[in-house]
Parts: C-alpha cells; sequence; structure tokens
C-alpha cells in the first residue's frame, strides 16, 4: 500500500486527537500528570447534569463534603461490581484510551464523585491497596488545591508537623484530569485543605501548564470531582449470594 501525503495527514490529526496533552509535574517526585482541559465546557455541563440528577439516595453526607460511589462499594475483601452508567464509562474509557496510564487488565471499574463546597476539603490520607497504584481524577465546577506530603512513616518524619511533610501542591483547573501514580501514589498522601480561597504560590508544583500566575487569589466556587480507579478484588452478586449461602450452612 502506498502512503499519500493526504493520508498521512489524516493519520497525523488522527493520532493527536487520540492522545490529549498531559505533562508531568517534574518538580514533584514521580508521578504526577496533568491534563488542562482533558474535557469541553459542554461535557463538564454534561457531567454535572449527570451527577446532580442522580436520585437523593445515590449521596452519602459526611461532616466536610458529600459523595456518591459508582460501580460499587470498594471493600478491602472485594468489591461486589455494579454496572457502571454508559455517561461514566465513555468517559473512563477515554482516560483509557488517551492516558494509558491503565492496563487491559486493571481498566478503571470504580468511580467515586466528591462534592466539596467553598471551605470544605479532605484530610491527608493515601489511597492504599484496594485500588491499582493509579488515581485519575476530574475536576469540575471549581478549580481545588491537592497538597502532597511525605508518609508519616518516612524516615525522621514521625515528629514533624503536617506542614513540615508538605512537599508540595498542584493547581487543579475546572475540566482537567490529574494522574497521581507510582511513588506518589504509594508513598505520599494527598490531601485538599479546608479553605473558600486559594493564594497561588510557589509551592504550586504546575503553575506554568496553568492559566494563572504567582500571586494570583482564586475563590472556590463548588467542586465536583470524579476520583477513576481500579479496585483489584472484585466479585460479582451472584457469587457473593452464593458465598453468603455456604456461610449460613
Ligand atoms: O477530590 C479530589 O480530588 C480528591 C479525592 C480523594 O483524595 C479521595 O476521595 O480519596
Amino acid at each position: 500500500m502506498t502512503i499519500t501525503i493526504s493520508n498521512f495527514l489524516d493519520l497525523v490529526t488522527f493520532l493527536c486527537l487520540q492522545i490529549q496533552a498531559g505533562m508531568e509535574v517534574k518538580a514533584l517526585p514521580p508521578r504526577i500528570s496533568y491534563f488542562p482541559n482533558f474535557i469541553t465546557a459542554e461535557e463538564e455541563e454534561f457531567l454535572m447534569r449527570k451527577v446532580y440528577d442522580a436520585p437523593k439516595i445515590k449521596w452519602t453526607q459526611l461532616s466536610n463534603r458529600r459523595l456518591q460511589n459508582w460501580g460499587g462499594l470498594p471493600h478491602s475483601k472485594g468489591m461486589i461490581q455494579e454496572p457502571l452508567p454508559t455517561w461514566l464509562q465513555s468517559f473512563m474509557d477515554r482516560i483509557t484510551e488517551s492516558t494509558g496510564a491503565f492496563t487491559a487488565t486493571t481498566q478503571p471499574n470504580h468511580c467515586l464523585v466528591n462534592e466539596y463546597r467553598p471551605g470544605q476539603g479532605i484530610m491527608p490520607h493515601e489511597d492504599g491497596n484496594m485500588f491499582y497504584p493509579t488515581v485519575s481524577t476530574i475536576t469540575l465546577g471549581s478549580h481545588t488545591v491537592l497538597d502532597f506530603y511525605k508518609h508519616i512513616n518516612d524516615e525522621d518524619c514521625d515528629t514533624l508537623s503536617v506542614e513540615d511533610r508538605h512537599i508540595g501542591s498542584v493547581l487543579l483547573e475546572r475540566r482537567s484530569l490529574v494522574l497521581v501514580q507510582d511513588s506518589m501514589y504509594k508513598t505520599h498522601l494527598h490531601g485538599i485543605k479546608e479553605v473558600a480561597c486559594d493564594t497561588l504560590s510557589q509551592s504550586i508544583a504546575n503553575l506554568d501548564h496553568t492559566e494563572h500566575s504567582l500571586g494570583d487569589q482564586l475563590p472556590r466556587d463548588t467542586r465536583v470531582s470524579l476520583t477513576i480507579r481500579h479496585v483489584n478484588k472484585t466479585t460479582n452478586i451472584s457469587k457473593s449470594i452464593s458465598l453468603f449461602g455456604k456461610h449460613k450452612k
């Protein structure tokens, strides 16, 4: 087969559409990748509508935020896999296809939706070994600042305050995708401060890849995040019913 210039240009256009521009945040340990404008404004509006159209029972209210689980409830003994709605599956497929962050056997099978009002956040924590060690998060509605900390188990860290263990932060703009992998997943903690406004300091490691500048003050609006992961151990409802049956004997 001969390849004409026109075929070749079509192929280049096709590949450019498939591979979204993400950049590794080099100022932090491996590996954080940041994809500004991973989704369009129309897609953001669509996803927000789907989240807020969910029945009330889908929401779990915590003291400092509320959340929805899609795909099941992750559990160390195994998640009973529930079908994912097509509106969500298509974005999960896009992450798999365009970032290469998941493998054929570790495709994302769970999405945690978190809603944060201004002033709400999440304490520094690790996601642990219930998940394949890659987190992908789409940010809707408002920016936030995701902070990273050395793990308390690190040498010399047990006596340090949380702030002294802070190693840097990433600005997550609306419509962006962030991937947290490798040592940033396995040996660091992440969290979001409970503030209503963020002042962008030198500690924002991806500032060059955002629309903002040092010193900008960004008031927070309501942010909805889609945290998309692969739960390692899953089971389906019929298997769990038969297990339950065995226990009862
Ligand atoms: O909302 C986010 O971006 C972070 C959520 C998170 O860390 C979690 O749910 O474990």
